[in-house]
């Protein structure tokens, strides 16, 4: 099994609904396995001004799905959940990211991991820190700790809204 790390975001159509959503289906994917999952968190929109506030949410998944089947599983799941492709960085009801795949760096035209964007992104890097603690490394030998230092908390609020469900049977969860 690897440990990823599977970032979650929503501004539409109820996002706490939306991610709570996704968790049901990724509990459901084969050879994987939920971990930790993060607090919520709310924060204004990167992007197109006049969108609503994102929830952003990370979780932990032990999965033995290839990146490239696990991009496919995602996409799905976002599909299934009306995610409908339009603007960059536009609204969307659920996005799902890899951020990290255990210490594999992937490069192919679908597939980024290291995710690109997460050392400049406050709300990547709160909740993954929450979980993952400042010590993770990533593939290129550098610590959440240090990239974290250099991105301001700014606007990022960490709400009390919880993503864990019953529907996770306490035992599964590490
Ligand atoms: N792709 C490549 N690498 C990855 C990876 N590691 N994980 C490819 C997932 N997908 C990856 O993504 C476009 C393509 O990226 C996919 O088809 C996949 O093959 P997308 O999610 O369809 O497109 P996008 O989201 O519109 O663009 P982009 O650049 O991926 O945007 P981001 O980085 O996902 O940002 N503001 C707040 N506050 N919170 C947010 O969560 N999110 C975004 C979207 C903008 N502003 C935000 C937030
Ligand atoms: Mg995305």
């Amino acid at each position: 099994m690897i440990a990823a790390y599977i970032g979650l975001g929503s501004n539409l159509q109820e996002p706490i609904q939306q991610l709570r959503s996704a968790v049901l289906a990724l509990a459901r994917l084969p050879s994987s396995r939920i971990g930790k999952i993060s607090s919520v968190y709310r924060s204004a929109a990167v992007g197109p001004a006049g969108q609503p506030d994102y929830l952003n949410a990370v979780l932990r998944l032990d999965t033995s799905l290839a990146p490239a089947a696990l991009l496919d599983a995602l996409q799905h799941i976002e599909q299934e959940q009306g995610r409908v492709r339009t603007v960059r960085w536009g609204a969307r009801t659920l996005d799902l990211d890899i951020l990290l795949y255990g210490q594999r760096q992937v490069s192919t035209a679908r597939l980024t991991i290291p995710h690109p964007a997460m050392g400049q992104r406050n709300f990547v890097l709160y909740p993954l820190v929450e979980i993952g603690g400042a010590n993770l490394v990533l593939p290129d030998g550098s610590d959440l700790g240090t990239l974290i230092a250099r991105v301001p908390r700014a606007d990022l609020v960490r709400t009390r809204l919880r993503l864990e469900q019953d529907a996770i049977v306490p035992g599964d969860r590490k």
